[in-house]
């Protein structure tokens, strides 16, 4: 196997024997022969499209096969070797409708579009001949790695919009022509511009998914939420798919047992129609990594709708309480099963357990707050640019992005607690974790901490910014006083990177590590033309990020 594609890629250079994450050999080698079948796929896909003649379910194939390898999102073997057997299928069924229609292909079929196998083995071995290492050229190798990742970052948020009923076939189209074009014989240079084209079409992706959340549940608004807990058994849910979270709160609801959000679901309390739900009882844990420990004293079991899953260690207690649905996967977990016709997916085996288990410990008590997403926001719009106008608030620090178990994501908390009180936050994505129980205050009644909601929801960022632009009448975005210190750990923060680069932000620092996917070269071209870098100690950044400062 080899895998660099989050940033604990291990000795910061790729995972070799087995993943950092957890991620087996055999499931990283599967992971790479069925991105191999997409490109086939979306290669015929792209013809068929050219004529109309595309059948609509590829592009759901396609997003949610992607979604499927991205880091700790799935990691079951037989999950990966169904999907490699479904694409082949797939892939000859768009083959046949090729030559049925008479486009004319190529007389020799580049071999993505005609490899085909039976065992588990045969799709393992292939991975050795078309894995990452196989782009022999180091720069050409990070550049269509980068475009694969950000990719993948859309293809989650695609699922999740696609789940609530909101599409954008040229969404769809993109990830499908990107794909194909990370196969091609493209210069450097034509691959820079695909890569800022991909940050396009993520914020269009991340707008998709903005209008489905708030079309579905409302805006989010200013929200306390508990983390304390009750006395009733209890289901944890995970991940970010909203629908997932619709379903089980209406299926719950009555039955005695509590929900309570972990991670990155924590933002669904702030949505009007989540609210609703008396028995939605409030957010238990941390962040992702935390879960060996927390999930042991939640008592109750546990769904992940989507990453961030940690493989349980052999004497964990809980692993027979973890359940998966969507692109996520856990081997000897119980699977639920996609929605049938409409109907609502079925949740009843984990409710059934859920009634069988003790109520959840308490590991702590109190609130946090959230729910500034951009409507919430621009309702306090006023508050906030008379602040800054007074110099009550100087500057705004996004920290969105990841949190991880690295040891050196302790400078998160450090720079947090450090920042002057004259300053806020904006946050998104689990990175929040690092510093959203601190107690930080506020200034005139606007926390010092502002969270927008999931990593998704940086969309919502970027449009504060831009309205902030529009009010203090700025030409360029950069000119706000905002600074940008963002952490990452998979690929969905390598689309929100590539967003806010295709939006014009510059000067993002990048930590904890720069991504082992840049090459120095590429790194450079970033450097150059973005102002990218990465971070150092927590004092010397400090200084040097509040020496800019506008008003
Ligand atoms: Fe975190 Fe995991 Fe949301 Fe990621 S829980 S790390 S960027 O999946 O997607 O922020
Ligand atoms: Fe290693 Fe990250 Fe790949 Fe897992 S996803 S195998 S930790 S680089």
């Amino acid at each position: 196997m080899f895998c660099f594609q989050c940033q604990e890629a291990a000795k910061g250079t790729g995972c070799t024997i087995k993943g950092v994450c957890g991620k087996p050999g055999d499931v990283a080698n599967l992971q790479d022969t069925l991105l191999f079948v997409l490109k086939g796929i979306s290669w015929y896909n792209e013809k068929l499209r050219a004529q109309q003649l595309n059948p609509a379910k590829v592009d759901k194939f396609v997003f949610d096969g992607l979604f499927s390898t991205i880091t700790n999102a799935n990691f079951d073997k037989e999950s990966f070797s169904k999907r490699i057997i479904k694409a082949l299928q797939l892939r000859s069924e768009l083959h046949a409708r090729c030559l049925a229609a008479n486009i004319a292909l190529p007389k020799n079929l580049p071999d993505f579009a005609v490899w085909t196998a039976k065992t588990v083995e045969e799709f393992e071995s292939k991975a050795a001949l078309v894995g990452v290492l196989n782009t022999k050229n180091e720069d050409i190798r990070s550049l269509r790695e980068l475009i694969i990742y950000g990719v993948k970052g859309m293809a989650a948020y695609a699922e999740h919009a696609w789940n609530l009923g909101k599409t954008n076939s040229e969404v769809f189209a993109f990830m499908q022509h990107a794909l194909v074009a990370t196969t091609e014989d493209l210069s450097v240079d034509e691959l820079v511009a695909l890569t800022l084209e991909t940050g396009k079409y993520g914020v269009d992706v991340m707008a998709l998914l903005d209008a489905a959340n708030t079309t579905a549940y409302g805006n989010p608004e200013v929200t306390k939420v508990n983390i304390g807990v009750r006395r009733n058994p209890a289901i944890l849910i995970s991940g970010h798919d909203l629908k997932d979270m619709e379903d089980l709160l209406k299926q719950t609801e009555g039955t005695g047992v509590d929900v309570y959000t972990h991670s990155e679901m924590l933002p669904a309390h702030y949505y009007p129609v989540f609210k609703k739900y008396k028995h939605l009882a409030g957010n238990y844990g941390n962040a992702w990594w935390k879960q060996t420990e927390e999930f042991e004293s939640f008592n109750g079991p546990v769904l992940f709708t989507t990453n961030c899953i940690v493989p349980p260690k052999s004497n964990a207690t809980y692993a027979d309480r973890i359940y998966t649905t969507g692109a996520s996967g856990l081997g000897g977990a119980l699977h639920i099963p996609e929605r049938k016709d409409g109907q609502m997916k079925d949740f009843s085996a984990i409710i059934e357990h859920a009634k069988r288990c003790a109520p959840p410990k308490q590991i702590e008590t109190g609130e946090i707050t959230g729910g500034f997403a951009h409507a919430q926001v621009f309702e306090l719009a006023d508050k906030i640019v008379e602040a800054v106008k007074t110099g009550a608030i100087k500057k705004f620090f996004v920290m969105a992005g990841c949190d991880g178990r690295m040891k050196s994501r302790d400078y998160y908390t450090q720079f947090a607690e450090l920042l002057p009180p004259d300053t806020v936050i904006l946050t998104a994505g689990c990175a929040k974790y690092r510093y959203n129980k601190l107690p930080l205050g506020d200034i005139g009644g606007i926390p010092r901490v502002i969270d927008a909601g999931q990593c998704n929801d940086s969309y919502s960022l970027a449009v504060i910014a831009l309205k902030l632009k529009e009010i203090f009448e700025l030409n360029d975005i950069n000119e706000l006083p905002i600074a940008y210190n963002i952490a990452w750990y998979e690929q969905k923060a390598v689309i929100v990177l590539l967003a806010l680069l295709s939006l014009g932000v510059k000067n993002i620092h990048l930590g904890p590590t720069l991504p082992a996917f840049l090459s120095p070269n590429v790194a450079r071209v970033l450097v150059e033309n973005f102002g990218i870098s990465g971070i150092t100690e927590v004092e010397a950044d400090l200084e040097m990020f509040l020496e800019t400062n506008l008003s």
